[in-house]
């Protein structure tokens, strides 16, 4: 593959390899990034059919960036997942019928009903549950990587956040800690533009790509509406986080492609810049690379998107029987009452970065 045009890297001694995709792994790469778009539809027509409760937060337009960064690491790394994030969920294992009855509340749903939104994670496929407190994610991913580097062991911790997150205090500790230490962590941040409606230009005089220079660690940009470009910056920053060679801040330059929530109409974006935007969509971009660049038939493309919608149709059906949960469960689960380490992702891809080895 080539590297994207957008992808430099600020300060650093990293080296951008072109990876080894198979033509197995990029089919996954646009079904997981498929069923994230899919999948986030449904959950929007749910949420306007009253069946959401609080609500609704997606990741359009952004698929490629959770996508092709959790897609670069190994069962047993670990992941730290926001709100525009579902993609990494996916890759890790989350089905989709279990995503969209979390959002109904349901006994099915990631956290048995007890959170109707977005702030879930998987202990058992290694992902922490969200706090959405911002940017506290990327403190509890530093404590993650800390623990693994006190522990010696061969895992790596990832985290997202948006380029908001970067301008509350605690960001920088969690960065300055990460690099005092040298920690294994990958830092992906998603740059869409805007915290809500505070655009880039009232955000940060500098660009948070350019402030882990300030922290002793590499910052590598990448177009975020490219999976692969996103994958390559993030397998490398995993391998050398594993190397001992600690954090790594990817910014991925992406664009906010709905409201910051369903209640959120974006009056406050100009409608040329979404269209700008909308030329880029990762996921279209993606499915005519795949015919263009790497020798697929375009009526296979055709077919994994079709599948995709279809699995969401029949995850949904399914999620829509799952019921309320018991009242009598409602304290369970919600302290834990002893330590139990988080589990390995087990999802039908089985970790490209383990996969790799056998190859
Ligand atoms: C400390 C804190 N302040 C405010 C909020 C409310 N809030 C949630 S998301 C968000 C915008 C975050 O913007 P950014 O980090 O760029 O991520 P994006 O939503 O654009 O992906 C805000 C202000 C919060 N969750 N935490």
């Amino acid at each position: 593959m080539t590297l994207s045009d957008a992808s430099a890297v600020v300060d650093a001694d990293v080296a951008l390899e072109p990876a080894l995709l198979t033509h197995e792994d990029r089919a996954r790469l646009l079904t997981y990034m498929a069923t994230m778009r899919s999948a986030e539809e449904r959950a929007l027509s749910l949420y306007k059919q009253g069946k959401v409760p609080g609500s609704f937060y997606d990741g359009r337009g952004e698929e490629a960036i959770s996508v092709g960064a959790a897609f670069a690491l190994a069962p047993r790394d670990r992941l730290c997942i926001l709100h525009r994030d579902l993609g990494a969920h996916f890759v890790r294992g989350v089905t989709v019928e279990r995503y969209l009855a979390n959002y109904m509340g349901r006994a099915d749903g990631v956290t048995g009903g007890k959170d109707g939104n977005m702030h879930f994670g998987d202990r058992g496929l290694g992902c922490v549950g969200m706090v959405s407190m911002l940017p506290d994610m990327a403190l509890v991913a530093g404590g993650i990587a800390l623990a693994m580097k006190m522990r010696g062991e061969d895992r790596v911790a990832m985290t997202f956040f948006g380029e908001g997150s970067t301008a509350n205090g605690q960001w920088h500790e969690a960065m300055n800690l990460a690099g005092v230490q040298r920690l294994p962590v990958v830092f992906v941040l998603e740059n869409n533009r805007f915290a809500y409606s505070t655009p880039n230009e009232l955000e940060f005089a500098v660009e948070p790509v350019r402030r882990a220079a300030g922290y002793g660690f590499p910052g590598v940009e990448v177009d975020g509406n490219d999976v692969e470009a996103v994958f390559v910056a993030a397998h490398a920053a995993a391998e050398r986080a594993r190397a001992g060679g600690g954090p790594t801040l990817i910014e991925c330059q992406t664009m906010r492609m709905h409201g910051h929530g369903a209640h959120d109409d974006m009056g406050y974006v100009p409608p040329e810049l979404l269209a700008e935007w909308e030329a880029r969509d990762p996921v279209e971009r993606y499915a005519a690379r795949l015919v263009a660049d790497f020798g697929f038939a375009a009526a296979a493309v055709e077919a994994i998107r079709e599948e995709a919608r279809a699995l969401v149709a029949a995850a949904a059906e399914r999620a829509l029987a799952s019921p309320l949960p018991d009242p009598a469960l409602a304290r369970e689960g919600v302290f834990a009452e002893r330590w139990e380490p988080l589990g390995d992702g087990a999802a039908p891809w089985s970790g490209w970065a383990e996969g790799r080895a056998a190859r």
